[in-house]
């Protein structure tokens, strides 16, 4: 998919809000950057598969071990039939967005202008609405991914990235990480961001009682602003995943700079969050090659508003 707007020149078509990308990829349309991921993109991505590595992108459902926003908390695992020959299990209590997620176009409307592509609330309220997670599911999320290691490349200038310390990250260093790096970000890709976050949430952080909320956690992400919203939008990325708690620098300067509420419902950008992209980037160190087929099945949930990860690399 080639001539689309630059940031600058949104909207596009008359009734859309200011800095919306709505009508861009049809009056009617629910993938959002998704529709980035055409065909022929996605057998090009096939074709970065050399050695057959795969690398999973998702931590463990139970982790973070406790919530950042409330209700969330990890879910009740139970597996049923014990001593017996045949078992069953039931999962009590899943988030979705606790752990490893994918953040669906029903997950936050504008304050303004409400759910992304004219969608009214009702609609967004229905089970059988627009936008739920069920489209990303059908659509799949298949692409090439490029990993841009920011806590790797900011090491070796020896500035160490604090997991629980706030730090904005203009997006313009996303270029000099992809400079160093040797790779190109191309349109439609699916940019894999790395924070250190992951490493810190899976060593077992934050600390303290597992059943109480992290409160007045600060940490490292994009930071809020126009210039990220264009970066992003002008790259056409298909998605941005993170190992970070929201994309975006937490907490944001204000709500009315948060960076999710213009991404997701104006721009339709597909974000993910929490994923684990540690070995993914050792690997990366290690072959210096920072693309890979980037593969993910959302849930089949109608309605949903956001989805477990599901999520892996192939190289
Ligand atoms: C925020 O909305 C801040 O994060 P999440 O996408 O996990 O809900």
């Amino acid at each position: 998919m080639n001539g689309l707007p630059r940031y600058a020149d949104l909207p596009v078509v008359s009734g859309a809000p200011p800095g919306s990308a709505w009508g861009v990829f049809g009056h009617d349309d629910q993938l959002g950057t998704l529709n980035l991921l055409t065909a022929a993109r996605r057998a090009a991505a096939a074709s970065l598969v050399r050695r057959g590595a795969t690398f999973n992108l998702d931590l463990p459902l139970d982790l973070p071990r406790r919530a950042f926003f409330p209700p969330r908390r990890p879910p009740h695992h139970e597996v049923l039939g014990k001593g017996t020959l045949g078992r069953d299990e039931f999962l009590d209590g899943l988030y979705t967005q606790h752990s490893s997620q994918w953040d669906g176009l029903r997950h936050v409307r504008h304050p303004v202008h409400g759910f992304y592509g004219w969608t009214s609330d009702a609609d967004a309220d229905d089970p059988r609405g627009r936008l739920g997670i069920e489209r990303f599911s059908a659509a799949g999320i298949v692409g090439r991914g490029v990993l841009l290691d920011v806590a790797r490349f900011l090491a070796r200038r020896g500035q160490s990235l604090a997991p629980d310390a706030h730090l904005a990250l203009p997006a313009a260093l996303l270029d000099d990480v992809a400079e160093a790096e040797g790779v190109e970000l191309r349109p439609g890709d699916i940019l894999l961001m790395r924070t250190g976050v992951d490493s810190w949430i899976r060593s077992g952080a934050p600390a303290g009682p597992a059943d109480e909320l992290v409160a007045d956690y600060q940490g490292p992400g994009l930071e809020q602003g126009n210039p990220t919203l264009a970066w992003l939008w002008d790259r056409h990325v298909a998605a941005v995943v993170s190992d970070n708690l929201a994309v975006e620098a937490w907490p944001p300067p204000s709500m009315d700079q948060f960076l999710h509420f213009q991404a997701i419902p104006l721009l339709g950008l597909v974000f993910g969050e929490l994923f684990d992209l540690e070995a993914l980037a050792e690997d990366c160190a290690a072959d210096r090659v920072y693309e890979v087929c980037f593969m993910a099945k959302p849930l089949m949930l109608r309605g949903g508003v956001g989805s477990t990860a599901n999520a892996l690399a192939l190289k």
